[in-house]
């Protein structure tokens, strides 16, 4: 027994290590003012969700460089409140590049000054800057929260404005990028039933996909089969030039584009962010606007209808064909995020996270249930666990009261990214079968969010 237990600490990393580790890949990829997701090339830009994350870790050795990850993203804010998910840096190395969406020259909002792409990703500001806010002294604080409250404002207002057609406070999202959980199953049923471009098509028909496989850029680091299909990426570029071709006008973008989706995880992350947003604005003496405040009170209502009650899971929602995408997720247990939900019903989630079929695994939370035919243990958000979903699963349980779970599962994310950090580092994604590492190495959320929980209780 004494040699087991020495033998694993032997190759182990302890606590401590385990957090000079994660500080050591954060300033390693740091940039000064942003930094790229990884250390490879895969990702060589400022990714918006990734900063804000970046940012919760940060705030534990650098509280000036979180403010500036948080700041960072955005100074490329559209004049229309939109915070675009990449802001492009010299590098010209990523696959779907500037050229490819041409912001600066198709939309009037775009900035001028640097380039972006012309979709968002879910909105971690405000929870980000309020993390940030925790650690400051009251005057401090209030600096910081006037700063970033009109900026955070705005975007969520665009969201209501030009993405909510119903004003039932749940937002479209118009490219599966958007959600950050790029080929999630649900967002790939609506990509393969409403947007297969004919050149998609023929691309399958013909078996050109193979020939495009061998060419894609976002394959040379990491596996094909840890990242997205040839087919789902094609079919993808094509909805940003068809987003292209409406010029980013959302007005156009909803009358016409073929792929709408009201994202489950996306919704209850910007739910969450306006509960953040309230709280800034009373912090600084703010009257949430009209529009902020009807949003809140009917989301939680929406949200209702993404339940269905026969198969116990919330569902993200099909925007053109109005149905609900019965494709169970590990979305299904951010509501706790978002809200206060009802006993029987955390009851029935609980169910789910501890079932061997479904999220029950060694390594939990798979993003897939195992029991899914489109469970795939290494690929990309398909199957694997995500560090990210899981902080704000365990912090949705803590909302919820439910802290012994909250606990069990940090502790279990705590031994996923320890198992292998020794030999391999923080990494994109991990098998929850057997924990073995997948996707990105030196992955920057994974390192700040094992921070993050190995500081805070
Ligand atoms: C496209 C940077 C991003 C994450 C996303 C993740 C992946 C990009 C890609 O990497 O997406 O945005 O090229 O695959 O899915 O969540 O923000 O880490």
């Amino acid at each position: 027994m004494f040699t087991l237990i020495f033998g694993v600490c032997l190759w182990q990393m302890s606590d401590q290590e385990l957090v000079e580790a994660a500080k050591a890949t954060l300033v390693a990829n740091d940039r000064g003012e942003w930094s790229p997701p990884t250390s490879i090339t895969l990702y060589p830009h400022q990714w918006l969700w990734d900063s804000f994350f970046y940012a919760i870790g940060q705030r534990h050795y650098d509280i000036e460089r979180a403010k500036t990850a948080v700041r960072s993203a955005f100074r490329a804010q559209w004049k229309n409140g939109l915070v675009p998910h990449i802001i492009f840096s010299e590098a010209s190395d990523y696959h779907a590049g500037p050229d490819l969406w041409q912001t600066s020259r198709r939309s009037r909002h775009a900035p001028r000054h640097v380039e972006t792409t012309g979709v968002t990703q879910p909105p971690v500001a405000a929870e980000a800057t309020v993390r940030i806010g925790e650690m400051l002294k009251k005057k401090e604080r209030r600096l910081w929260y006037e700063e970033m409250y009109p900026k955070i404002l705005a975007w969520h207002q665009m969201l209501y404005r030009e993405r909510n057609p119903r004003e039932d406070g749940l937002v479209h999202l118009v490219l599966s990028w958007e959600s950050g959980m790029d080929n999630a199953p649900p967002l790939m049923e609506v990509l393969h039933k409403h947007a297969m471009s004919n050149r998609v098509r023929i691309m399958q028909l013909t078996g050109l996909d193979k020939w495009a496989e061998l060419r894609r850029r976002d394959t040379s680091d990491v596996p094909a089969h840890e990242r997205i299909s040839t087919l789902d990426l094609h079919a993808i570029y094509d909805l940003i030039r068809s987003l292209r071709h409406h010029n980013y006008d959302h007005q156009k973008i909803l009358a016409h584009h073929p792929f709408q989706v009201i994202d489950l995880p996306f919704n209850c992350i910007l739910m969450r962010a306006n509960e953040h947003l309230k709280t800034i604005a009373s912090e600084i003496g703010e009257k949430l606007p009209d529009d902020i405040v009807h949003a809140m009170r009917v989301a939680p209502h929406s949200l209702e209808t993404l339940w269905d009650d026969a198969t116990g899971f919330y569902y993200s929602r099909d925007a053109i064909s109005g149905e609900l995408i019965k494709i169970p997720s590990v979305s299904t247990f951010l509501p706790l995020y978002a809200t206060q939900l009802p006993k029987e019903r955390i009851r029935f989630l609980l169910k789910h996270l501890h079932d061997p079929k479904k999220f029950g695994t060694k390594f939990p939370v798979p993003t897939t249930p195992v029991e899914s035919m489109h469970f795939k243990p290494h690929c990309y958000w398909q199957g694997p666990t995500w560090i990210n979903i899981n902080w704000l699963f365990i912090d949705g349980l803590r909302r919820n009261g439910h802290h012994q779970e909250a606990e069990r599962l940090k502790h279990a994310t705590i031994r996923l990214v320890r198992k292998s950090a020794k030999k391999h580092g923080f990494h994109e994604y991990y098998s929850p079968l057997d924990g073995s590492v997948a996707g990105a190495p030196n992955f920057g959320w994974t390192a700040a969010l094992t921070l993050d929980l190995l500081k805070t209780t």
